[in-house]
């Protein structure tokens, strides 16, 4: 078989987010997000799990940090807790949260391994909420000032920053679903949510070009490239609906490209932003790269196959011959090859792009001995996605780097610890950490020892 192997320089990592891993709820001055308070709101997280204990790493982290080395991984993509930072959400300024992050990100470099710090995965401080959250868009000027905050503090420490994860999400599944925090149904609120997010990050951009730091700054979204189920005017009319809402809508603002509006007239529960002109300039502050979470591609239909719900914004997203992970996500490679070229075609090439997240939960179990963790799923998965991303550089697509998602088995959102995602198996009763297959099959993929 031919090794196939990545360019030199191609930054491989992995990525964890802030709620999901540090554990340590009440330590170290940190209030409360709303995620604490979601979580601890009975019937939304399966099994009532919360975030308070995670995989502990804010004790941890040094632990941690040395399984990333001793995998050869290059970059490890964190996100700083806002409730750390700036535990009312504004105003004082917690020394110590700072001084936590300050030792990781020390931690990263004595191992030869770059801080990629996101500002916000989610766990927006309670207090802001309870002035209305994303819904307010005064949240966005306090975002900006915590980000002056961060960069302040980290200044050049860190080298890759990455402003927002996944405002669909923040957006769609906080405020009008109500599946995440701060659990809102209300469909008509969610895109204000999200371009108030948007707006958020238009104002932590324009902040951090008067810092004079060097690093590179960009967001990462979760766009969705999907494919029509049947090849007939309606399912492509249905991939049209579900690329505006959640895609372009986040996307076309970053490339001064206004707001994608045209399917709301269609959908009178679902309310179109109010956009002032000022802040689509700001949105369109230039950013240094695109972060893209990839996990499937969905073939969407007009039309229900076998009962499917409707997605909120009125199309389906039906099965198809591809197997489903343990997420129920299909696993669809060649859809991550198709979104990099279309997102490559659609920037024209103008922008560097980081998969900032890859990967798949899977059920896994220990050996019978409890020292190994055989996941030869989710070595396929991993396998079958870097060789499309490999296909996609051969093809002129600017892509840089690779995050694993993720590191180590962690709070999974609404599904708790139910799903691992992990590298590394988490024990979640006694905290070890075991490496899986998989993180053998990353080692050797960094070294350059194992084909794609
Ligand atoms: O765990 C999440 C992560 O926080 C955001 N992207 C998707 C992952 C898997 O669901």
């Amino acid at each position: 078989m031919k090794q196939r192997t990545f360019p030199q320089g191609f930054l491989f990592g992995t990525a964890t987010a802030s709620y999901q891993v540090e554990g340590a709820v009440g330590e170290g001055g940190r209030k409360a997000s709303i995620w604490d308070t979601f979580s601890h709101t009975p019937g939304t997280v399966t099994n009532g799990d919360t975030g308070d204990i995670a995989v502990d790493q804010y004790h941890r982290y040094k632990d941690d940090i040395a399984l990333m080395k001793a995998a050869g991984f290059k970059a490890y993509r964190f996100s700083i807790a806002w409730p750390r930072i700036l535990p009312e959400g504004r105003g004082n300024v917690n020394a110590e949260g700072i001084a936590y992050y300050r030792n990781l990100i020390d931690e990263l470099h004595a191992a030869g391994i770059e801080a990629v710090a996101t500002l916000y995965h989610w766990d927006l401080p309670q207090d802001l909420e309870d002035t209305g959250g994303w819904l307010n868009r005064d949240t966005a000027l306090r975002f900006a000032e915590y980000a002056e905050v961060c960069y302040s503090a980290f200044g050049s420490s860190i080298d890759m920053w990455i402003t927002l994860n996944e405002p669909w999400c923040a957006a769609v599944l906080g405020y009008g679903t109500g599946l995440h925090a701060p659990g809102k149904h209300d469909l008509s609120l969610a895109w204000q949510a999200g371009y108030n997010l948007l707006y958020a990050h238009g104002l932590a951009l324009q902040r951090y070009r008067t810092h004079s730091l060097n690093a590179p700054i960009g967001i990462t979204l979760n766009i969705e490239t999907p494919r029509p189920a049947v090849s007939r005017a309606e399912d492509r009319e249905a991939v049209d609906k579900a690329m505006d809402m959640k895609t372009r809508f986040f996307l076309d603002p970053l490339l001064s490209k206004g707001f994608p509006l045209r399917h709301f007239a269609s959908y009178p529960h679902l309310s179109p932003p109010q956009i002032n002109r000022e802040d689509l300039q700001l949105m369109a502050e230039k950013i240094d790269f695109l972060g893209l979470n990839y996990y499937y591609e969905h073939a969407i239909s007009s039309v229900p196959q076998k009962g499917e719900k409707p997605h909120p914004e009125g199309f389906y997203e039906v099965a198809s011959h591809h197997a489903t992970t343990e997420m129920g996500w299909p696993v669809v490679p060649q859809g991550l090859y198709r979104q990099l070229k279309w997102v490559t075609e659609y920037t024209e090439g103008s922008l560097p792009l980081y998969i900032t997240e890859n990967g798949c939960a899977v059920a896994d179990e220990l050996s019978t001995d409890g020292s190994r963790c055989h996941d030869p799923e989710r070595i396929a998965y991993l396998r079958s996605h870097l060789a499309s991303a490999l296909d996609a550089i051969e093809d002129g697509v600017p892509l840089k780097g690779y995050f694993a998602w993720s590191l180590i088995d962690n709070f999974e959102w609404a599904f708790g610890y139910s799903r691992r995602f992990g590298l590394i198996y988490a024990d979640y009763a006694s905290q070890e950490r075991i490496p899986k297959d998989s993180y053998y099959y990353m080692r050797e993929v960094i070294a350059g020892s194992e084909s794609v």
